[in-house]
């Protein structure tokens, strides 16, 4: 099969390209590094299967980060048919330095100047023909994100295919001292075939930025934004939630009781209070994960990450790490395991582990879960979201702690230059997709996770049979008692124990196994758990939760990410200890206050 490999620097919409070719659903995002990795996707092209080869962002060909490197490796170890070199059409001139490292690797290429739609509103002229005319290549001009200019590409791209570029050998002379010549060859394209306005008219972005990168109105308006989201979240997804869990529950009494009537009691009780249960209480939160994501998609599309990145560079610097790691710690709002694969934009190694080492406190949309349903379980619908921004702040709060503890064993001085895109609208069909990604991921560790970890809650709950269900005698009850003298002090009973040990796999699993251990779903479950607890008991299970370990995949990230057992340990045995001395102190210190 042919291949078609995705070259270009970071940014330039490679990505959003590859989805528009293949339908795929590669992760858009306006900040340089959102691809780490190589995604493949197979498409039909003049009657035959194309692969197409999504690949990390590179500035030159002789980078050594690790995202820079999976090009390199993947370059080597199989010379793709055709690259398509992407290049942003409004900063041709910057660009053009990778062309020419590519030209040397003798390779047949098409090259494409994306977002034609932003040069033509900035004034940037651009002649392809003459262009391609005066380099022997073709030249395309499109938007990949809009569409225009797409087919005439896919035309020369189906071409190229089929006939190799004629004038391809001779161009190609490997050495360095030829550099010169074509990079004057180069200038001299440039003058004839791009013209740029000499001042730039001012844009959106200039007077956004004037607000946003405010000295001083910078932070508050960050802060606001997203207290306002998380207000947001909370006013929109939790009335959603109830809905979903009240329909499901009529379904169970409806549809699900009926059809297991005739069974024996442990199975039905299996089916029911176990599995249907434990799932339906997890698919609940569907809708709060569209919800989230939607708003992440315009975080991440809008070009806001590098402002944010710009505005904490300097106080991330006090703590050892760089403005990316914010924006790390930002992307793993959404989840932490595409976080810690980000940092392998960093090139220093000590730079990238103590950022790995803070990302885990980022409180990612699966902890979201928990404690929207805790906090909506234990407060009043006016303080639950000033609850769920505190959480936000003591997710900072402890990669900060962190950061400054640890830093002087993770010393590096890497220099970090930082591009400010525009700012870009996300598309509603980028928005769908991207909300369909998540849904997709979610369901697949609902199958992969919820599932196995009801069941298994269900048992331990149950076993043995001659134990009164829930109760001190069975296996969770026995686990429970046993974990009591490190659980106690922190205000967490044997129930919760369960819960917290489950939540380890994943957080997903943690409001689903309370509704298997009190056998109770949606409003019945946060009645009793709002019976059982108070409010400072739940806030020092939410800070446990927020704090340890955030599952399973994200140790596994991290051990193959760091490739350094002892180092994944080492971040495994911290944020425990740091999560259980958090909790110790709010537990202690509030009953100590009275409340
Ligand atoms: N205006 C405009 N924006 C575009 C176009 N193509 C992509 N974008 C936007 O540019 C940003 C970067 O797009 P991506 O597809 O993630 O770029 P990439 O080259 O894959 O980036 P990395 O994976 O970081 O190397 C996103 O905000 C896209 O929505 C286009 O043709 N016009
Ligand atoms: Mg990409």
């Amino acid at each position: 099969m042919k291949r078609i490999a995705l070259l270009g620097m970071p940014n330039t919409g490679k990505s959003t390209l590859f989805n528009r070719m293949t339908g795929g659903a590669a992760r858009v995002g306006n900040w340089p590094g959102i691809t780490v990795e190589l995604l493949s996707g197979k498409i039909l092209l003049g009657g035959d299967m194309v692969e197409i080869i999504d690949l990390p962002g590179i500035y030159d060909l002789h980078g050594f980060s690790d995202d820079e490197q999976v090009v390199r490796h993947f370059l080597h170890d199989n010379v793709p048919d055709l690259a398509l070199v992407i290049l942003n059409a409004t900063q041709i001139e910057r660009q053009m330095s990778l062309l020419l490292q590519l030209k040397q690797l003798n390779m047949n290429v098409v090259v494409l100047l994306n977002m034609s739609d932003e040069a033509r509103k900035y004034g940037i002229t651009i002649n392809s023909e003459k262009m391609s005319e005066m380099l022997g290549l073709p030249i395309y001009l499109l938007s990949g994100k809009y569409g225009a200019g797409y087919q005439d590409a896919l035309q020369a791209v189906t071409k190229a295919l089929r006939y190799p570029t004629p004038g391809m050998a001779e161009q190609l002379r490997s050495q360095l001292e030829q550099d010169e010549h074509i990079e004057s060859e180069m200038a001299r394209v440039l003058h004839h075939a791009v013209q740029v306005p000499a001042q730039m008219p001012e844009h959106l972005t200039d007077k956004l930025d004037r607000v946003m990168l405010h000295p001083w109105l910078g932070l508050p308006v960050f802060f606001g934004i997203m207290y306002l989201v998380f207000q947001g979240i909370f006013l929109l997804g939790q009335p959603l939630q109830g809905w979903v869990a009240e329909a499901l529950s009529w379904l169970r009494s409806a549809a699900m009781e009926p059809a297991v009537a005739g069974t024996p009691p442990w199975l039905s009780g299996l089916l029911l209070d176990g599995i249907y249960n434990g799932v339906a209480t997890v698919a609940a939160f569907v809708p709060i994960i569209v919800l989230f994501f939607l708003f992440m998609a315009m975080v991440e599309d809008s070009g806001y990450l590098s402002r944010a990145a710009f505005l904490m560079d300097a106080l991330m610097a006090k703590m050892g790490l760089d403005g990316r790691g914010f924006v790390m710690l930002l992307m793993g709002f959404g989840c932490n395991v595409p976080a810690l694969m980000g940092t392998r934009v960093m090139r220093s190694r000590s730079l990238r582990l103590l950022t790995m080492l803070v990302i885990p406190f980022s409180l990612c949309s699966a902890r979201l879960q928990v404690f929207v349903f805790i906090s909506a379980a234990l407060f009043s619908p006016q303080h639950a979201p000033l609850v769920l921004f505190s959480l936000y702040l003591f997710s900072f709060a402890a990669a900060i702690l962190t950061a400054l503890l640890f830093r002087s064993k993770f010393q590096s001085s890497e220099p970090f230059v930082l591009e400010l895109p525009p700012y870009r609208f996300p598309t509603l069909r980028q928005m769908l997709l991207r909300g369909w990604i998540e849904v997709r991921h979610f369901l697949s560790r609902a199958t992969q996770f919820i599932i196995a970890g009801v069941v298994l809650v269900w048992l331990l709950t149950n076993l043995p049979s001659s134990a009164v269900a829930g109760g001190p005698d069975t296996l969770a009850g026995m686990i429970g008692t046993a974990l009591h003298p490190i659980f106690a002090p922190i205000g967490i009973n044997e129930q919760l124990t369960i819960a917290l040990i489950f939540g380890f796999v994943a957080k997903e699993i943690v409001i689903g196994s309370l509704a298997v251990i009190y056998g109770l779903s949606g409003d019945a479950l946060s009645g009793a758990l709002g019976m059982q607890l108070d409010w400072v008991q739940a806030y020092s299970f939410m800070l446990f939760t927020l704090v340890y370990t955030p599952c399973l995949s994200s140790i596994a990230t991290l051990r193959t990410e760091a490739k350094d057992i002892g180092y994944t340990l080492f971040t495994l045995g911290w944020s425990l200890l740091l999560a259980w001395s958090l909790s110790f102190v709010f537990y202690q210190s509030a009953r100590a206050l009275g409340y």
